[in-house]
């Protein structure tokens, strides 16, 4: 594939503002982040006349709203980026080892605009139903602003981690001075200088934030329920030098990171910087080589530190070590014993919830003008006008800050009003947890796909390379489509059964399921309690995804 025929655009940045009244499309993609942009881009190379709808006022899906201090990714900004674009990956100057929100949200801006690709999208519009006919064959859609339209596809791309969630908190809404949510910052910067600062949460959000927000207030405390592992990030200005070599090699880089081959966590690192696994099985290690193994990635940082044992997540043994490896260097890094001791996990197994990745976390509770309060010994009883009440103190607070995470992976799909077949819902499917066939379709809602839905690698990979999987495959099997005169295309129930009982199989035979994660939707009251995430990794999964399109697209009926 290549740039040919994709002109900048030169009629601004959001060319139609009207509404869709009745208005027919082939096909309607839902969400402009990665996933929906680069859907977009395929479904135009097709021929397809397409309308994208996006909650946001612009382009960028969890990088328009997660503009909290500190953000950044956690998979490293060579790899994390699209590659469908051989021009694009060797004209675009990535900064730092792992780039930071503004930066990432430049890039995706500056796709929009080099491949045109807001063209096709209405902004400031959140779709709220979605309800297949089964006579017509489309799929008719409504916007909470009115928009109504109809199309043969719906294919949802609306993100893994785009419902934030509010604390189950009293009184909440009592509080008189500033308060904001990780997910959903302000586009303009916030001074928080003389300012005594709350954060409730301890997730990848707060300890990206706290750091920088410590630096700058006056005091900050740290609401904590559980604490997480968190490994440093190591990051870097990007040596132009090694940019240059990199490059000249991007597409066998890109190769091995399509099959799994880089990294033993699902692609977050760019390049191996050592043979990884370093180590099949922390079984057979002596203390002294396990010590020196996982001295070596933590040295070099980032979430692959995970991979360093091949089985850290699949044995207990290994875990523990490992574990153990991370909550030593908590408490050498830490001054204060019994604030070292609340910062280290013991409730899950490293790696069993989303592993963070910071800069100076730990570092920062040796400042004086932090606090950590561990809410699990002193539960937060109420939040009050003035700040934060636990059973024994007050906190006084001008700014509150709330990362307390998301509806992960089902959340936004079930915020839309879905209906299938016979008008059935998504809801009524899924009240038991989520059932699809390879996260990207779901029985009795034809025509209906899932970008990294659950059931798919998606979470536990660096996403751009589970997006740019699932964009192919449904574009090709699209393009099946429109070779073979199809016009529905729908998952087999059997077939559905089938996957969902080997995603769990899998789940099962890894440590996975010991953590109340939001992997398995324990973050979210009344959520049935299913992981959702493939966990067999990206390569294993991409082959089964190929082999069912190479045997006719076997699981789906059409018609
Ligand atoms: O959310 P989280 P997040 N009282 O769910 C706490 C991705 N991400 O936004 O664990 C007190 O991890 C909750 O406590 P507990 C990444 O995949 C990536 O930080 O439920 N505390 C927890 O500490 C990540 O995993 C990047 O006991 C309450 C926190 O809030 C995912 O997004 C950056 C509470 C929520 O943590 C989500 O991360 C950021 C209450 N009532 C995010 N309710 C990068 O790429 C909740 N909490 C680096």
């Amino acid at each position: 594939m290549t740039d040919r025929q994709h002109a900048v655009s030169s009629s601004g940045r959001h060319p139609e503002r009207g509404l869709d009244q009745h208005a027919g499309f082939d096909a309607i993609v839902v969400g402009a982040g990665f996933a929906g942009l680069y859907m977009v881009y395929r479904l135009r190379e097709l021929g397809l006349r397409v309308r994208g709808y996006e909650a946001g006022d612009d382009v960028g899906g969890t990088w328009y709203w997660n503009r909290y201090p500190g953000a950044r990714c956690d998979a490293e900004s060579l790899a994390y980026s699209y590659s469908f674009s051989p021009a694009l990956e060797q004209e675009w100057q990535w900064s730092e080892r792992y780039a930071t929100q503004p930066e990432i949200l430049r890039y995706i801006e500056h796709v929009a605009e080099r491949f045109d690709l807001r063209r096709d999208f209405r902004f400031s519009r959140r779709v709220d139903s979605a309800r297949y006919d089964a006579e017509s064959n489309l799929w008719s859609i409504t916007t909470e602003a009115g928009d109504r339209s109809h199309a043969r596809f719906c294919i949802m791309a609306t993100g893994c981690l785009s419902v934030p969630l509010l604390p189950d908190i009293p009184g909440l809404d009592d509080f008189r001075g500033e308060r904001y949510q990780a997910s959903l910052w302000p586009h303009h910067p916030i001074d928080f200088t003389g300012k005594r600062v709350g954060v409730i949460g301890t997730g990848s959000s707060a300890i990206q934030a706290v750091p920088v927000i410590a630096r700058q207030a006056a005091r900050l405390t740290v609401f904590q329920r559980t604490p997480n592992f968190s490994i440093p990030a190591c990051n870097e200005p990007l040596d132009p030098a090694f940019v240059a070599e990199f490059k000249r090699h991007y597409r066998e880089h890109r190769e091995l990171a399509r099959v799994g081959k880089i990294s033993g966590f699902g692609g977050l690192e760019a390049v191996p910087r050592e043979q990884a696994p370093a180590a099949d099985s922390g079984v057979l290690l002596s203390d002294r080589e396990l010590e020196t193994i996982l001295e070596q990635y933590w040295n070099t940082g980032g979430a692959r530190f995970i991979g360093a044992i091949g089985d850290t997540l699949l044995n207990e043994r290994t875990n523990t070590l490992v574990a153990e490896f991370v909550r030593e260097r908590i408490r050498r890094t830490v001054h204060d014993a019994e604030t070292a001791e609340a910062l280290s996990p013991t409730s899950h197994p490293i790696g069993t919830k989303r592993i963070c990745v910071d800069t100076g976390y730990y570092e920062t509770y040796n400042r004086d003008n932090v606090t950590l309060v561990d809410v699990r010994r002193h539960p937060i009883a109420r939040i009050t006008a003035n700040g934060v009440e636990t059973e024994h103190d007050q906190y006084p607070l001008d700014v509150l800050v709330l990362a307390t995470g998301f509806d992960a992976m089902t959340g936004a799909l079930l915020a839309i009003d879905i209906r299938g077949e016979h008008g059935s819902t998504l809801a009524d499917k899924w009240a038991n947890g989520p059932r699809t066939y390879l996260g990207l379709g779901v029985s009795g809602f034809p025509n209906l796909f899932t970008i990294t839905g659950p059931g798919s690698p998606s979470v536990l990979s660096n996403m751009l390379i589970s997006i740019e999987q699932h964009v192919d495959w449904i574009a090709d099997c699209l393009g099946f489509m429109q070779r073979q005169g199809y016009q529905r295309i729908d998952a087999d129930a059997e077939a559905e059964a089938g996957w969902v009982a080997h995603v769990n199989e899998i789940a099962n035979a890894t440590l996975f399921p010991r953590a109340g994660s939001w992997y398995l939707g324990a973050n979210v009251p009344g959520k049935p309690r299913v992981f959702m995430p493939y966990a067999a990794g990206v390569g294993p999964y991409r082959e089964v995804c190929e082999r069912v399109s190479a045997n006719g697209y076997e699981g789906f009926r059409f018609a």
